[in-house]
């Protein structure tokens, strides 16, 4: 689509806050603009739980959903998702898609897995059957998924993770970005239009390892870079403190990707610290199970105390469901177990979620994001 250019991701970075880390900024890619902050959606089966592609793009305003290389590897499969032309045409969005590489998945979805240097064979969670990914089978699966960025071949560590560990598999992550990189040298994007790698710095909570780490990923000139290996139990403190270390060696002029990052308050903190984009299932996963998050706490609409509350669900209005329906309609939908609820409450979780960083956005391009960010973090702390 762009032949006069080698990459065509852009990354601009627009505003730096005064008092804090963040950052305005914008993406461009082949599929369209990511203003940054961004929360991505997790659409891990080609499908963002409950949520139609529709509503996605009109309701919740999404630029850019996420979406799992295991998962689809698995169900459609990739030979299905290559017949169809893939991953945007197949769901039919056409906005921009990331797929993580599959270890992650692989390490929280399937009940054994055998890790060595030439890559991982584990066993499928759907039926049982075994398989290998290696640094190389994820960059092919990942071709033919077509998403505009991909993310390396990494091992994400556990928590708490021994320093020796901690060390050997951050090196092996290190060796499998070298495969990933020249697997994508020899092997042009199936689509027609540009592929971006996203390398990801590893090294559990070692500050030793995360300064290697952040740095061996930086010199790579990649077009955006990640943080994995957070938010995987940890205390919130230690997260930050790597994140602030981490993004002080990340490059400035390109994009930084904080994985399976988290409550309203950890991407506020996050993006403090200088982080631009976010996923976690958080939202709907939540919204699921009655859980809503307000700019004033989080509702669990399940209680009782919402039974004859006819008030709306969200006076401030992220999405239209917020005004159309009442509080004690959605706890009845609940307490009924109509499906229709688990619909609109993560409708409400994703409008939330996304109206969060656009305004995040908003002030750091004014100029007032601290003040804002720490009356927020007070204020959606409660639970109402
Ligand atoms: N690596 C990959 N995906 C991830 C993570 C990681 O470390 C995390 C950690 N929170 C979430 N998703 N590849």
């Amino acid at each position: 689509m762009h032949p006069e250019k080698e990459s065509y991701m852009n990354f601009e970075l627009l505003s730096t806050d005064a008092a804090t880390h963040a950052r305005a900024g914008r993406i461009t890619t082949d599929h369209g603009v990511i203003e940054t902050p961004i929360f991505m959606p997790v659409g891990t089966v080609a499908s963002v739980k409950g949520v139609q592609q529709r509503e996605l793009s009109e309701d919740i305003c999404a630029d850019i959903i996420l979406g799992n290389t295991y998962h689809l590897y698995l169900r459609p499969t990739t030979s299905i998702l290559e017949q169809a032309g893939g991953l945007h045409k197949f769901m039919h969005w056409d906005r921009n898609i990331l797929t993580d590489s599959g270890g992650y998945q692989v390490y929280s979805f399937s009940s054994t897995r055998k890790i060595k240097e030439e890559g991982v064979r584990f066993k499928s969670h759907i039926d049982g059957s075994y398989h290998f990914f290696s640094p190389e089978k994820s960059m092919e699966i990942q071709r033919s998924i077509g998403a505009d960025i991909i993310m390396a071949f990494d091992e994400c560590t556990p928590y708490p993770c021994e320093y020796p560990y901690a060390k050997r598999s951050m090196h092996m992550t290190h060796r499998w970005l070298d495969r990933c990189i020249n697997y994508l040298q020899e092997n042009a994007p199936k689509y027609g239009y540009n592929q971006s790698l996203f390398p990801i710095v590893q090294g559990s909570v070692y500050a030793d390892l995360r300064r290697a780490s952040a740095e061996y990923i930086a010199s790579k000139g990649a077009d955006g870079n990640a943080i994995g290996g957070l938010s995987v139990g940890e205390p919130a403190e230690k997260m930050y403190e790597i994140t602030e270390l981490v993004c002080d060696i990340l490059p400035k002029d390109k994009p930084r990707y904080l994985m399976g990052v988290g409550t309203p308050i950890n991407i506020l903190e996050n993006i403090a610290l200088g982080v631009d984009m976010f996923d976690c299932v958080m939202p709907t996963r939540n919204a699921r199970n009655g859980m809503l998050f307000t700019a004033h706490g989080t509702i669990n609409i399940k209680n009782k105390k919402w039974e004859n509350d006819f008030s709306p669900i969200d006076e401030n209005g992220y999405t239209f469901v917020d005004t159309y329906y009442t509080k004690a309609y959605l706890r009845h939908l609940f307490a009924a177990e109509e499906s229709l609820g688990k619909q609109i409450a993560s409708i409400h979780n994703l409008g939330f979620y996304l109206w969060l960083v656009r305004e995040a956005r908003k002030h750091i391009l004014q100029g007032d994001f601290s003040q804002w960010k720490n009356q927020m973090v007070r204020q959606m702390n409660n639970r109402l």
